[in-house]
């Protein structure tokens, strides 16, 4: 074992020189998040301790307000306890706008039109593109006559936010004529990025429609991508009509949709259903659905992936893997070339995979996958899970949401000036790591290592064999906080090929 130079740390830092990020401490300095918002100016960072916040709370539409929970989504809680919606934001905001580690829950609407019982997104002067990242969003109702949006629900012209990492559990939608997306909707003229999220027991239930139990778009902008999210036993339980129990990608343009796991969706009751693990039906150009599990889905018409009407385009299917879906693996349409019927090999009570499994170093990569570099693990994507380098099919993606991988870098805590913190490098016993540092998030493809998430003028930190435990220090300068810092491992194999593997990067503020 050896020690990680943190003195790289300090000459970076007194290098590329603070942000001078101005930071309200909730609720050290403001009672609730909702008055530090309201005081917070452009660019600030509002730091939040744990807590249950009882508020409902309103985005200002000024831009680069970062809120985060420092202890994570599950300490850090804000309910909406049924009185209305739990997080509105409106506006024109960029990715600079960054909402990360809290669970939002409690939301119910009863209206007769519903937008997002939970959170609510909508462009209006300019783009909408903010990232929420490490959320919990669960335990939202909607019950009136149009519920559209149970968990999120984003809207207008210009709007793409990136979800990424985030839970979206037991949201519903009730009674409507309309129940569309119970996880996430995204209104026509609007799209999303959603990324490494998993979609679990969200459902609709009673009234005519249960459209997109996890997720609903019917588009006719921008393509949306939906990519290493895992689609878990959500369900339509609507009285006539129940089209994609796990998603549902309708209107004009198709989105993308790669390597996600879909896992035991199902499409109950009802007079006509087409779809348990995903309904797809675009008119003017189709969707790709690319390295995508699809397993025990259950529908009359599908279990798999269906299409409403075979007279819809047909979406582009590569190398997707069916198995077990009770209704067929496909209906009104036939599965492609590429895609595989075999069993996936998850790990015990997980969705991830086991390094026998076929879909390791299996999936197809086009250059149209860019956003999608990391896992449901936060691994980089395209790794050479089998260690096969240079010899064999080098750093190839593989199907469904997980990537297999067995380097993992940890931290004890989050950054925090004048303190020690200790950096775990996992890997087998023996092998060789290199640690790298940047204060940016870069994505450059390195075969036969795959994907490395920071810039070409990251910092050399440190190395050494793996397992590995080191310090991490940060100065005791007030200054730093605020400041990003962004960390991932190489792990070189020690075989006779050339081969190696990324580390999941890790990135936090320093507090
Ligand atoms: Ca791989
Ligand atoms: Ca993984």
């Amino acid at each position: 074992m050896y020690p990680i130079r943190w003195t790289g740390l300090c000459a970076a830092l007194l290098l590329t020189g603070p942000s001078f990020a101005q930071v309200l401490e909730v609720p050290q300095q403001y009672s609730t998040i909702s008055a530090a918002l309201a005081a917070a100016p452009a660019g600030a960072s509002i730091f939040v301790s744990a807590g249950t916040y009882n508020e409902q709370l309103t985005w200002p539409n000024r831009d680069g307000i970062r809120l985060i929970g420092l202890a994570g989504p599950a300490q850090t809680i804000v309910d909406a306890k049924g009185a209305g919606r739990a997080l509105t934001m409106s506006g024109a905001l960029s990715s600079r706008t960054i909402v990360e580690g809290f669970t939002f829950q409690g939301g119910a609407l009863s209206g007769s039109s519903n937008y997002g019982a939970g959170l609510y997104l909508r462009a209006s002067g300019g783009p909408m593109t903010p990232l929420l990242r490490f959320l919990i969003i669960k335990d939202h109702t909607s019950d009136g006559t149009r519920n559209y949006g149970g968990g999120l629900h984003v809207t207008g012209s210009g709007a793409r936010p990136r979800v990424e990492f985030s839970l979206f559990e037991n949201n519903e939608l009730k009674n409507g004529s309309w129940n569309y997306g119970a996880g996430v909707y995204v209104d026509s003229a609007a799209s999303i990025e959603l990324v490494a999220c998993r979609l679990e027991n969200n459902r609709t239930s009673g009234g005519d429609r249960g459209y997109g139990g996890g997720f609903y778009h019917s588009a006719s902008g921008p393509a949306s991508l939906i990519a290493s999210c895992q689609f878990i036993a959500n369900v339509l339980q609507s009285n006539i009509w129940n089209y994609g129990a796990g998603a549902r990608l309708t209107g004009n343009n198709g989105a993308l949709l790669l390597n996600n796991t879909f896992v035991g969706n199902r499409c109950v009751g009802g007079s006509i259903y087409y779809g348990g693990n995903l309904e797809v039906s675009n008119r003017n150009t189709p969707s790709i659905v690319a390295n995508n599990i699809f397993v025990q889905g259950d529908c009359p018409r599908g279990g798999g992936i269906a299409m409403s009407s075979s007279t819809y385009l047909k979406p582009q299917l590569l190398s997707n893997l069916f198995f077990q879906n009770q209704g067929g693996d496909s209906y009104n349409l036939s599965k492609g070339p590429t895609d595989l019927t075999a069993d996936p090999l998850f790990a015990p009570n997980s969705y991830k995979l086991l390094p026998a499994s076929p879909c390791v170093d299996a999936g197809t990569w086009l250059p149209s996958f860019a956003g999608i570099r990391q896992d449901q693990d936060r691994q980089p994507r395209r790794m050479d899970g089998n260690f096969d380098g240079l010899a064999g099919d080098g750093a190839r993606i593989d199907i469904g949401a997980d990537e297999y991988g067995i380097a993992e870098l940890g931290f004890s805590g989050p950054p925090q000036v004048g303190a020690i913190r200790t950096l775990s490098v996992k890997g087998r016993s023996g092998d060789l790591y290199a640690l790298f540092m940047d204060f940016a998030r870069g994505e450059l493809f390195l075969e036969p290592f795959g994907e490395f998430l920071l810039t070409p003028t990251a910092l050399l930190l440190g190395g050494g064999t793996t397992p590995a435990l080191s310090p991490f220090f940060v100065p005791n300068d007030p200054s730093f906080r605020g400041l990003r810092v962004h960390l991932q491992a190489l792990l070189l194999g020690t075989g006779s090929n050339v081969t190696g593997a990324w580390s999941n990067p890790l990135e936090g503020s320093i507090r």
